[in-house]
């Protein structure tokens, strides 16, 4: 490290009307989607090189080990997709994908400079929730191996998560939209106005109920979270949102983060004891 590179490095140029690209492995809508998802109810133009004949090269010319983000500095090379690219600036990491998105989209109110991170942490929050922890249900030891050399040990996780983690979240959720509503805020995570934080739960939500069908049935049921629910039905009816939806452009879940496995869709009363006792 002998030279100071901050001072060095190239300035970037993004000027807001250069074209959005989504760099995303094809066939699925994964991490992806949330970025689709914002771009769609904002109704701003995107390229979604997911769709293009060339969509794993992409990826993988990205995250390959040999990319060293040459000749677009300041750029760095991403270890996974997502990857957004607009005009010179290249960036990876879903939620920072959306914090950068989200003011520019209109996704974000524009009278409160910190608005984008209490957004930030609800969507964060979701992500933990609902997608992070939703994968690893079927993929608990490790990512790189087949779900079929981690069975018993997903149908373990799966249990705990439904029991415990999923009403978990849903309550939290539950409680913001119960705070926004004794402010008179509206019926949104944040403010008056729909922000791709409810994008991002209602995502995570229908991937949720894709993989934990009949769990996610019996915890709306049961109503102890009807404000939660309500919020992904009204996402779904925003008119942009229920047409890309209808479109053959939403993709259905397959071998992704939301998988539907028969012996995971356990419900809540399913024991946990007796893996416990092993
Ligand atoms: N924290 C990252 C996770 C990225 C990630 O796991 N991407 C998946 C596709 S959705 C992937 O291709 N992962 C490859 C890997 O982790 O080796 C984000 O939010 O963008």
């Amino acid at each position: 490290m002998t030279d100071g590179p901050a001072a060095k490095r190239q300035k970037a140029s993004t000027p807001d009307e250069a074209p959005y690209k989504l760099i995303y492995w094809p066939g699925l809508p994964g991490r992806g989607e949330h970025v689709r998802l914002a771009f769609e109810e904002a109704g701003v133009p995107y390229v979604d090189g997911a769709k293009q004949e060339d969509a794993v090269p992409q990826v993988l010319a990205q995250i390959s080990t040999d990319n060293l983000a040459e000749g677009i500095v300041p750029n760095l090379p991403p270890l996974a997709p997502p990857i957004l690219e607009h005009g010179d600036l290249l960036i990876s990491q879903l939620p920072n994908i959306l914090l950068y998105l989200g003011p520019k989209l209109g996704l974000v109110p524009g009278d409160d400079a910190n608005a984008v991170y209490r957004i930030n942490a609800l969507a964060l929050t979701a992500l933990d929730g609902f997608s992070n922890e939703v994968h690893d249900c079927h993929h608990p030891i490790c990512t790189s191996l087949y779900y079929e050399d981690q069975k018993p040990e997903s149908v373990r996780k799966s249990k705990l998560y439904v029991k415990e983690r999923l009403p978990k979240f849903l309550s939290y959720f539950e409680r913001v939209l119960h705070a926004q509503e004794e402010r008179k805020a509206g019926s949104w995570l944040y403010g008056a106005s729909l922000t791709y934080a409810d994008l991002v739960l209602f995502q995570c939500l229908d991937g949720t109920a894709y993989q934990f069908p009949r769990a996610v049935q019996q915890l709306k049921d049961a109503g102890g979270h009807k404000r939660v629910f309500a919020l992904v039905d009204a996402v779904r009816a925003r008119p942009n949102i229920a047409a890309y939806l209808e479109s053959d452009r939403r993709l259905p879940y397959g071998e992704g983060i939301y998988r539907y496995y028969k012996e995971l869709d356990v419900v809540l009363e399913d024991s946990v004891e007796e893996e416990k006792k092993e």
